[in-house]
Order: C-alpha cells, then sequence, then structure tokens
C-alpha cells in the first residue's frame, strides 16, 4: 500500500443540503486524514482549469454552472491507497448506479448533482491538489507516530 493524497470536493448539493459534517464523516469514518480543509467560492476560471479534460463534452457547460452555483469544501485527504479508498467511499459517477453505502448511492439520484469529487488518480490527485491549494495551507500527518506534524 502507498501513502496518497486526494482531492476531495462536497460538491454545492452537498453543500446546500448540509451534509458537509456527514460527507467529511464517512472518509474520517474510514480512516482517511483530514490534511486540508476549506470553504471555496469556485471562479468560472477554477472550475475550467478543474474539469479541463471534460471540456469538450456535451455536459462541461452545466457542469460549470453546477460547480460555481454555491460554495464548495475542499479537502484534502490522506491515506494508504487514498485515492481508491476516497473513490470507493463515493460510489459510482451516476448515484443511480452507486452502491448503497457509498455517499452518492445514499444520497443522490441525478448525475448533475452527485454531491463529491475526487481524484481518479495520483497524478491527477497531486495537479488537482495544487490548483485549489497552497503549502501552507496543508498539514501532514505522521503514522508512525499518530500525529499531525505542525510547521512553526
Ligand atoms: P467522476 O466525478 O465520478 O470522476 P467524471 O470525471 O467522469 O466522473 O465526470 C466529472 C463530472 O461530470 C461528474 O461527477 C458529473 C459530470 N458528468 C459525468 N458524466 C456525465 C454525463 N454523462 N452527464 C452529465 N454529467 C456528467
Ligand atoms: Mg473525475
Amino acid at each position: 500500500m502507498e501513502l496518497q493524497r486526494t482531492l476531495i470536493l462536497i460538491k454545492p448539493d452537498g453543500v446546500e443540503r448540509q451534509l458537509i459534517g456527514s460527507i467529511i464523516g464517512r472518509f474520517e469514518q474510514r480512516g482517511l486524514k483530514v490534511v486540508g480543509l476549506k470553504l471555496v467560492a469556485v471562479s468560472d476560471e477554477l472550475a475550467r482549469k478543474h474539469y479541463a479534460v471534460h471540456a469538450d463534452k456535451p455536459f462541461f457547460g452545466p457542469l460549470i454552472a453546477y460547480i460555481t452555483s454555491s460554495p464548495v469544501v475542499a479537502i484534502v485527504l490522506e491515506g494508504p491507497d487514498a485515492i481508491l479508498a476516497a473513490r470507493n467511499t463515493i460510489g459510482a459517477t451516476k448515484p443511480i448506479e452507486a452502491a448503497m453505502g457509498t455517499i452518492r448511492g445514499d444520497y443522490g439520484m441525478m448525475v448533475g448533482r452527485n454531491l463529491v469529487h475526487g481524484s481518479d488518480s495520483v497524478e491527477n490527485g497531486k495537479a488537482e491538489i495544487e490548483l485549489w491549494f497552497n503549502e501552507s495551507e496543508l498539514v501532514s500527518y505522521d503514522r508512525a507516530i499518530d500525529g499531525w506534524i505542525l510547521e512553526k
């Protein structure tokens, strides 16, 4: 197992439906550590950069409108195989197809309102974390001592 970081977004529907605590709780209960956390009013520019790989898809316009429609919670999670652990906690892209017990399976119905984003690879995770966070906004967790490394 590899210690990884992943970028999680609680999208506008999750924030509007007051599911922030429930959603973060799912990740915490699994054992993933929060090493970055903030509420962000997403600019059109940030949204377009984040979803650049989908720029030529028919759903790109609505996707950008959705992600900029109210604040999102941006989170960096760390843990063993964090990318896969988080993706499996989130569930399939289409909530209708997501397994019960996953965030999308338990809270959603529509692909355009699927509550959470999670990075899909280590490489994309690194790029997304760089896009959403400054280094100074992140902390490190030392599993050997089971404690935070705080730079003072
Ligand atoms: P995921 O968010 O599971 O990584 P993705 O990266 O393929 O899924 O797509 C990004 C977002 O775009 C997804 O969360 C919701 C939206 N989306 C994807 N496929 C869609 C579709 N067929 N119709 C409408 N929206 C879609
Ligand atoms: Mg994706």
